[in-house]
């Protein structure tokens, strides 16, 4: 009853929930998309919760002296099943600068990739529970939750789903963490070429959507091994970044 119609848009899917879905398919936005990918990299560094806020104070005062208005832009997703952050990253920015890895835990902290005109993109670790080591997985998802709740740059998180597992109560919970903190999130399932029916998972996607009423209005579907979705997804990031 909250999804008046979707529209499919190459591997875009806009759910209307509420009011007009926001449309930055145009040209304007894929120019703008290739004025910011594939340029300038500034690799701002890798940061902890012993180190995080210092590093944000540190951005307030640059942004401050420069005048230019920093925008971070979030990869976030589970530890469960290695949902493929740093590979979109990497596909996303046209170069290999994130390590990926085939087993869960990889990326340890929150990683600066600064695009230029302070526009930043966050790699993070996996958010979850899972067997091994509890301890760190614990600590990521206090750093990650300080981060969303602290930063006064974030933009837009990406909330990656792999496609295979779908939803997950865990990303339910991430969900509505961000809604109850006014953070707005767009979501993104990856690894697309390892499913066969794209239309049960736009089907379940809607079916959860309507359950928690969620107001994200965007599904992106996206793989990096066929490039399904990439240039749609830097669409989305350049439309944010106005
Ligand atoms: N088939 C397929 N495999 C993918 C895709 N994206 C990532 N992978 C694989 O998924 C695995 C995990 O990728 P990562 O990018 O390291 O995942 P991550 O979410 O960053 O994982 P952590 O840093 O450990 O939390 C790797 O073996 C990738 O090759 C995709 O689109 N399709
Ligand atoms: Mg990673």
């Amino acid at each position: 009853m909250f999804l008046k119609k979707t529209r499919f848009l190459l591997s875009t899917v806009i759910f209307d929930l509420k009011g007009e879905p926001i449309l930055f398919q145009k040209p304007k936005y894929s120019q703008m998309a290739s004025e910011i990918f594939y340029k300038t990299l500034k690799i701002e560094g890798k940061f902890e919760k012993n180190n995080i806020d210092d590093f944000l104070q540190q951005q307030l005062k640059e942004q401050e002296l420069s005048k230019i208005k920093r925008k971070e832009f979030l990869i976030i997703g589970t530890f469960l099943s290695n949902v493929g952050k740093s590979s979109l990253l990497n596909a996303l920015l046209g170069r290999n600068v994130a390590e990926t890895s085939n087993y869960p835990g990889k990326t340890r902290s929150l990683d600066f990739y600064n695009l230029g005109q302070s526009k930043v993109i966050v790699d993070s670790p996996g958010y979850g529970f899972a067997k091994g080591n509890k301890k760190d997985i614990q600590h990521w998802g206090y750093l990650m939750q300080y981060y969303i709740k602290n930063s006064p740059f974030l933009k837009q998180s990406y909330v990656l789903i792999d496609s295979e597992h779908g939803f997950k109560d865990v990303d339910a919970m991430t969900l509505q963490l961000m809604q109850s903190l006014e953070k707005p999130f767009t979501i993104v399932f990856t690894k697309c070429d390892k499913i066969s029916k794209i239309d049960e998972l736009v089907q379940k996607s809607r079916e959860n959507l309507e359950k928690h009423i969620y107001s994200s209005q965007v599904l992106h579907f996206t793989s990096v091994r066929n490039r399904t979705g990439l240039v749609e997804l830097q669409q989305s990031i350049a439309f944010y970044c106005q």
